[in-house]
C-alpha cells in the first residue's frame, strides 16, 4: 500500500513538475516579446535623446583657446663650468593692448640638462617667478637692457644647462594674443659682464612639452630678449 501510494504521490510530483517547466518556458516566450517591445520604444526615446544632447554639447565646442602657456628652449652651447647654458631670472609678458606687464606664476615643466653642473640654488625652477631680480629691485623696465649692467652675483635665476634644456611657464589669468610682447631676461652680455645664452620662445594653448608649439622668436644674447608674438593659429576646442 505504502509503496503504491509513493508511487502516486511521485507521479503528482513528475506531473507538477513537467507543468512548471512548461509554464516557464511560456513566461520565457512571453517575456521575451514583451522586452524586445519595450526594449523597441526604449531604443527608439534613448538614441533621440542622446543625439539632441550631443548636438547641445557640439553647440558649445568650437570655444578659442588661449596662449596661456609659453616654453623657452636653451639654445646655448655654453655648457663648461657651473650653471651652463641660459641663466633664465624672469619671462614676461606686455600685452599690446594697455603695455601691462605680467610675470611668471607658475612653473608647469622644467627639463634641464648637465643637472650635475647645476649648483643647488639655480636648479630652483621658481627663481624665474615675478619680476626680474638682476637689474636692480624694484624692476623698472626702462634700466634693463643691453646697455644695462646685471647682478651677476645675483642667484635668483634659474639655470637650464644648455641646448636640450627647457621651462614651460605660465601667467596666472594672463595669456599672449598677436601683438603681445614676449620678453626673456637672460644673466648674460650685460654691460658688465656675463656670459650670452641663446634662446628659442615658443607659445601653446597646451602645457604638454610633446604637444603642438608656435616659435615666436629666436634670440642670440640677452640680457633682454624679446619677440612679438604674430599670426598664432587659432585654436579651438573640438
Ligand atoms: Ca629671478
Ligand atoms: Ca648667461
Amino acid at each position: 500500500m505504502a509503496r503504491k501510494f509513493m508511487f502516486l504521490l511521485f507521479c503528482l510530483f513528475a506531473i507538477v513538475g513537467l507543468t512548471t517547466v512548461g509554464c516557464e518556458v511560456d513566461g520565457d516566450g512571453d517575456a521575451d516579446g514583451t522586452t524586445s517591445g519595450s526594449g523597441d520604444g526604449t531604443s527608439g526615446s534613448t538614441s533621440g535623446s542622446t543625439s539632441g544632447s550631443t548636438s547641445g554639447t557640439t553647440d558649445t565646442s568650437g570655444v578659442t583657446l588661449n596662449y596661456y602657456f609659453v616654453r623657452v628652449n636653451d639654445q646655448s652651447t655654453n655648457t663648461t663650468g657651473q650653471n651652463p647654458g641660459a641663466d633664465l631670472d624672469a619671462v614676461s609678458i606686455t600685452k599690446a593692448a594697455g603695455g601691462e606687464r605680467f610675470y611668471v606664476t607658475k612653473v608647469e615643466e622644467y627639463s634641464p640638462v648637465n643637472t650635475a653642473d647645476i649648483s643647488g640654488v639655480s636648479i630652483l625652477p621658481d627663481n624665474i617667478l615675478g619680476a626680474p631680480t638682476a637689474f636692480g629691485t624694484p624692476f623698472d623696465p626702462s634700466a634693463a637692457g643691453p646697455g644695462s649692467d646685471c647682478s651677476l652675483a645675483d642667484e635668483n635665476f634659474v639655470a637650464t644647462g644648455g641646448a636640450g634644456g627647457y621651462i614651460i611657464v605660465s601667467f596666472g589669468n594672463a595669456f599672449v594674443e598677436n601683438g603681445d610682447t614676449i620678453s626673456v631676461y637672460e644673466i648674460g652680455n650685460c654691460a658688465n659682464g656675463g656670459n650670452p645664452d641663446p634662446v628659442q620662445v615658443q607659445v601653446s594653448v597646451a602645457s604638454s612639452a610633446d604637444g603642438e608649439w608656435v616659435t615666436v622668436f629666436n634670440a642670440a644674447a640677452g640680457p633682454v630678449m624679446s619677440g612679438v608674438a604674430a599670426s598664432l593659429p587659432v585654436k579651438t576646442s573640438n
